[in-house]
């Protein structure tokens, strides 16, 4: 088959749905890597990863942090956007064009055509770190998509249905993957398992997520 690519010697189809208007499409941030990676490290510099508290009391295990016009936040009086950094007291970095770029097109891949992102958070998850069965729906419009991309240490992604209580497919994440959801799938459950202990050649211990979303 041509629609195959290799990565860590496991063959895995360059596309794949997992739901109506949900789609994973494997390697597709490689072509933009090194911009990707020297505009992560700017905005990171400029806004550090931090753990943030749910409203429940929990201090969450992947740490993070946001570049846009809009910042996703969490502390013990609930979530929402935001347009300042609340640890520097600054406005979050600036979209790298990259990053705008590259949720463009991706979106498009997969259906999307005319994505404008306003956000992207940004999740470090070391071996260990997981996050829990989920909606995203602290966005005003929700006929725009979510692009989610994935760098460094591979992942287990859960994807579930509109109820919390659906059943959950697995699939594997491995470094440049996207995957997007939207329409009849935009608030569908996700997750993602604890990752395994490992190192990534570029990007070592630790697993990067880019969340892409159109918030305000
Ligand atoms: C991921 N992250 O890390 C997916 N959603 O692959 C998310 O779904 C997510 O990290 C809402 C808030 C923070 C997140
Ligand atoms: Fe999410």
């Amino acid at each position: 088959m041509t629609e195959l690519l290799e990565a860590t010697g496991i063959m895995l189809p360059a596309r794949e749905d997992m739901a109506p208007g949900a789609v994973l499409l494997r390697g597709r941030a490689l072509v933009l890597e090194a911009d990707i990676l020297s505009a992560l490290a700017s905005v990171t510099a400029a806004a550090p990863f931090r753990h943030m508290t749910t409203p429940g009391g929990y201090v969450m295990s992947a740490a993070m942090t946001n570049c846009g016009a809009a910042g996703w936040v969490t502390d013990r009086t609930g979530y929402r956007y935001a347009a300042v950094d609340p640890e520097t007291g600054q406005p979050w970095p600036a979209m790298p064009e990259s990053f705008r770029r590259l949720a463009n097109e991706a979106a498009a891949d997969a259906g999307y055509a005319g994505f404008m992102p306003d956000s992207c958070l940004i999740n470090r998850y070391l071996p260990g770190a997981r996050l829990s069965l989920h909606q995203d729906k602290d966005e005003r419009d929700f006929t725009q998509p979510i692009v989610s991309v994935s760098l460094g240490l591979p992942a287990t992604f859960q994807f579930g249905g509109r109820r919390r209580a659906d059943p959950v497919a697995r699939y594997p994440l491995r470094h440049g993957d996207i995957a997007v959801w939207g329409g009849p799938s935009r608030l569908f459950h996700h997750g993602v398992l604890a990752i395994k202990e490992g190192g990534h050649a570029r990007l070592g211990r630790q697993r990067i997520n880019l969340t892409f979303r159109a918030a305000l």
